[in-house]
């Protein structure tokens, strides 16, 4: 059992990811999106996921930034409505201090952020609201990430950029078994460096909190099967049950069904031992 904070989880776990964004050609946008949340967010507690991670703004490379205020109307209703029927514990994929204070009143109980608390605010934030949080590493800023990813060395920079930030929240006051790290697959990494980390997932571990990654359908596995983002899902699974047997606790994704199956073929190489 993993603790993070009053929630626990039997890991390795699989965490859905449902993005909000509103349907720009229906007149009842905000309705038929929501609505859409909700179908989308009960199909995937009931193939197992653990967690649901909600997110308002698009991290692609190259998305456009969306408001404060705006962020907030869009997952805000979500979080409400799930939360109202289903049981699985609901995150919050922000960067954004008021958009965490938001969710965490709206019931979401987990913080998943790609600046690992770095924006204005954040950490005070974070620290005042006391929910796990996810701490990804992520190099330059979405818009441009991706144009020259540069590392001497990807998996100590990596490693040493989570282990600082892990330090840094503590000696703010979040407690460290509130804390999960992640290597950010794909954020200012080329496919290089994103295999890089994932054969070398163990020393991230060693920082001594539980890991988490999102690899679902990302560039990478595009990269290496030749297969475009609609088409990724046996690479996605794939990776997936690599991850967990190199010690991944959480793995974020979208094909909730079929990572849960990759995810029970690896923990049963861990459950027997094998995986050391
Ligand atoms: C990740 C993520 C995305 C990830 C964590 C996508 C929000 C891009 N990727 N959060 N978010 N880790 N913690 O393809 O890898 O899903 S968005």
């Amino acid at each position: 059992m993993i603790h993070l904070g009053k929630l626990a989880f039997d890991c390795p776990v699989v965490i859905g990811v449902l993005n909000v964004t509103p349907d720009s050609f229906s007149d009842g946008g905000r309705f038929s999106s929501l609505d859409a949340a909700l179908i989308q967010a009960e199909t995937m507690a009931a193939e197992g996921a653990a967690i649901i991670d909600i997110g308002g703004e698009s991290t692609r490379p190259g998305a456009d930034s969306v408001s404060e205020q705006e962020e907030i109307d869009r997952v805000v209703p979500v979080i409400e409505a799930v939360g109202r029927i289903i049981d699985v514990p609901l995150s919050i994929d922000t960067s954004k201090p008021a958009v965490m204070r938001a969710a965490v009143s709206a019931g979401a109980s987990l913080i998943n952020d790609i600046r690992a608390l770095r924006e204005d605010g954040a950490l005070e934030t974070a620290v005042r609201l006391q929910r796990p949080v996810c701490l990804m590493h992520m190099q330059g800023q979405p818009r441009t990430m991706q144009e020259k990813p540069y590392y001497d060395d990807v998996v100590a920079e990596v490693t040493q950029f989570l282990r600082e930030r892990v330090a840094q929240c503590v000696a703010a006051g979040l407690s460290e078994d509130l804390l999960i790290v992640d290597p950010g697959f794909g954020f200012g990494k080329t496919a290089q460096h994103n295999i890089e980390l994932l054969r070398n997932l163990r020393q991230l571990a060693q920082i001594g909190c539980p890991v988490l990654i999102g690899i679902s359908r990302k560039v990478t596995l595009g990269t290496l099967t030749g297969r475009d983002v609609n088409n990724r899902l046996a690479a996605s699974a794939a990776a997936a049950a690599l991850a967990v047997e190199r010690g991944a606790h959480f793995v974020r994704a979208h094909d909730v069904a079929a990572t849960v199956d990759a995810v029970k073929v690896a923990r049963s190489l861990i459950d027997a031992g094998g995986a050391e």
